[in-house]
């Protein structure tokens, strides 16, 4: 990067994610998430990162965040949130720090990290009542090594390890249940191409202390197979066919706070995207495309009315 654009960037007088000059690809849905959560976030924060696509955001010395960035080994993120908040506390405790300079722990994973491969740490850091918001950005696939299935890859879809016709035949995990079953102080399911629903959810999340997750879908071209143009079109398909529900879970309460009415065919959706095109070529799969348009609408019915 130029030292101009560096200069620039320093002055910059709001905060802002820009791209470093780094390898994220256009249209990423990720990124859009991410950019809309840190500008409400805002400098205060310590950004402890998981490997994954986001890892490539920042390349030492150059990093695009305003706030502090610490990058962590797949699996413990939330450990090093730990480590963080531990450290700040001592330092407030001893008054060599001023309230002010306190910073927010958050953790910032993919979903191979989130629903798998990272899935130990959190629930002991629940338990502890670590205060820290964490965001997982779901591409849905293990999206820096390739896309290959990861816990949140959904039913149908093929990847470069379930390549075969009738795609992943396993289903999606719940991350959204398993946090709250656990109880933490908030979690919340966001989705970039929905600025207003995630604005208000991250205003929530800073409002309380404890145990956070934002969990937002992330659209992703290169690992979904689509033209990054349609990246904002796909995330409102998302949520207006029933594939991703807009929530929160506060204070043992799970609210739904978009009721897609009526909701689109879940095929509209999916035919926008090479990773399904498999259920619509060179044959028609009826079975599969059925079974996912089921499994939505189960999830809707028990929702209720
Ligand atoms: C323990 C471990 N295994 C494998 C890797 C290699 N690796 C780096 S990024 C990545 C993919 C992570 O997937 P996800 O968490 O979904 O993030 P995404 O790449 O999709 O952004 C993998 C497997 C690693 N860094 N550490
Ligand atoms: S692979 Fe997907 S999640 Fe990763 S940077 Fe590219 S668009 Fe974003
Ligand atoms: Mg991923």
């Amino acid at each position: 990067m130029s030292e101009f654009a560096i200069k620039r960037m320093k002055d910059l007088p709001s905060v802002h994610l820009l791209g470093a000059g780094t390898a994220m690809c256009a249209g990423c849905g990720g990124l859009q998430a991410l950019h809309e959560i840190y500008d409400l976030l805002g400098r205060n924060t310590v950004v402890v990162n998981a490997a994954g696509c986001m890892t490539l955001l920042a390349n030492y010395p150059y990093t695009p965040f305003r706030g502090s960035w610490l990058y962590t080994s797949m699996a413990s993120a939330p450990a090093g949130a730990q480590g963080v908040r531990d450290a700040f506390d001592i330092l407030l405790d001893k008054k060599r720090l001023a309230p002010e300079e306190n910073l927010t722990a958050v953790v910032l994973t993919g979903d191979g990290a989130a629903y798998g491969m990272g899935w130990s740490p959190p629930p002991p850091a629940m338990e502890r009542g670590l205060d820290f918001i964490y965001i997982c950005y779901d591409n849905e696939g293990y999206g820096n090594t390739g896309q290959q299935t990861s816990a949140a890859t959904p039913h149908g879809a093929r990847t470069p390890t379930h390549p075969g016709v009738a795609g992943f035949g396993g289903e999606k995990k719940d991350l959204f249940a398993i946090w709250a079953a656990h109880r933490p102080a908030y979690v919340a399911t966001v989705i970039g191409s929905e600025p207003l629903d995630l604005a208000r959810k991250i205003q929530t999340a800073v409002s309380v202390k404890g145990p956070r997750l934002i969990l937002s879908l992330a659209p992703c071209p290169t690992g979904w197979d689509y033209d990054p143009m349609d990246t904002v079109e796909i995330g409102h398909l998302a949520v207006k066919t029933g594939v991703w529900p807009l929530k929160e879970y506060r204070d043992g309460k799970i609210t739904h706070t978009r009721v897609p009415h009526p909701r689109a065919p879940v095929e509209e959706y999916l035919a926008k995207q090479g990773r399904f095109a498999h259920l619509f070529e060179p044959v028609r799969n009826n079975k599969i495309i059925a079974e996912i348009q089921a499994g939505v609408d189960a999830y809707w019915r028990a929702v209720g009315p």
